[in-house]
């Protein structure tokens, strides 16, 4: 106990709103397992904000045990960090519902997913994916984090949670720390493979755009050799061939070269097809072992079951603590 309030603490959360890919794995998670020795770490699954989107309920409740075992699958540790799942903690709804009252309208109405989201769910524009960023907000400030380590979409939600933190301590008194984010240097922005102006995402509609954790050895050649590139045939990493630096990235995020090695390596290679062939192996090659543990972490269900009633322990008796003092400050 003495040891968990001298070290710092980091959290993310990863929605089950879909299979993860290899851009969550690369801009989050497995940044996620580097911090465990340092830090004391709270991994969750935003099961409650992933119903801003419709989502059948078995698929949901399918979809938080696989992200709990890919956590786990990638090298997250339940001996060593608290793996939970969000609305196993009622304290995340409850003091967004406290933040949601020093938060204005119009701030909420220009965040960039906000207006992303609204364009592409205008069938469903509820008013939770409005407040989306609030809940965001609460899940981190519960927890008094220093770090969040996220992709670079996320940038403007930890800048949003800052300004709110600020404020609430500011009409109050001092209450939450005010967390950072940690972003991967390579990485941050794994791209389409389709579309390289866009990221890579798991609620893309065509699947060739993305590579999936789960993704077996011929689904991942299949999805290189058909990622798109250029007609230049030169070999360069540049704005300008954004389909092909996208590559030269993932390259370099797998093998822990510069993309300045990777153009060494594969500048004389004939044509793209050399380059992809050796990235598509190397992918299958760091990604194989973690599919394999994956299955068979969801073959143990009581396995999981246990893993996450520790991790709803261990997250409430840290958010509870936060909780009553929001709610002292604040007149309940
Ligand atoms: P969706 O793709 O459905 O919009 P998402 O994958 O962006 O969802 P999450 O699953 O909650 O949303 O993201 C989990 C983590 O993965 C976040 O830290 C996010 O920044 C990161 N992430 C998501 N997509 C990418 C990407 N293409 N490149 C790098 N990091 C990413
Ligand atoms: N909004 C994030 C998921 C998320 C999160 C968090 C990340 C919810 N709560 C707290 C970091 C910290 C997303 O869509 N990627």
């Amino acid at each position: 106990m003495g040891e968990q309030q001298t070290k710092k603490m980091a959290l993310s959360l990863v929605q089950p709103s879909g299979d993860l890919t290899i851009g969550n794995y690369l801009g989050a998670i497995r940044n996620f397992v580097a911090l465990q020795d340092e830090y004391t770490c709270f991994f969750g699954v935003a099961n409650l904000h992933a119903i801003t989107v419709t989502q059948k309920a078995a698929d949901l409740r399918r979809r938080t045990r696989e992200v709990l075992a890919t956590f786990m699958a990638c090298g997250l540790d339940p001996a060593r960090t608290t793996l939970f799942v969000q609305s196993d903690v009622h304290e995340h709804a409850e003091l967004a519902w406290v933040l949601n009252s020093i938060t204005s309208v119009g701030q909420l109405q220009r965040m960039t997913q906000f207006k992303e989201k609204a364009a592409t769910h205008a069938d469903n524009l509820n008013s939770a994916l409005l407040t989306y960023p609030v809940l965001m907000a609460a899940d981190i400030l519960l927890y008094q984090t220093d770090y969040v380590p996220v992709g670079e979409d996320q940038k403007q939600h930890l800048e949003f949670t800052r300004d709110t933190a600020e404020r609430f301590n500011s009409r109050y008194s001092d209450t939450f720390k005010l967390p950072e984010p940690l972003m991967p240097k390579i990485s941050a922005r794994v791209m389409s493979l389709k579309n390289p102006q866009i990221k890579m995402s798991k609620s893309d509609p065509d699947e060739n755009a993305y590579i999936l954790i789960r993704d077996d050895a011929d689904a991942i050649r299949r999805k290189i050799a058909r990622a798109v590139t250029d007609s230049e045939y030169h070999f360069a990493y540049t704005e300008a061939q954004p389909g092909l630096k996208n590559l030269i990235d993932l390259y370099a995020s797998f093998s822990g070269f510069t993309p300045q090695d990777v153009v060494e390596k594969f500048r004389d290679g004939n044509g793209y097809a050399t380059f992809k062939a050796a990235l598509a192996e190397l992918i299958v090659e760091k990604m194989t072992p973690i599919r394999e543990r994956f299955l068979q972490l969801m073959d143990d269900t009581a396995e999981l079951d246990a893993i996450r009633a520790a991790g709803a322990e261990a997250a409430s008796r840290v958010a509870r603590r936060t909780l009553s003092k929001v709610y002292r400050k604040v007149g309940f």
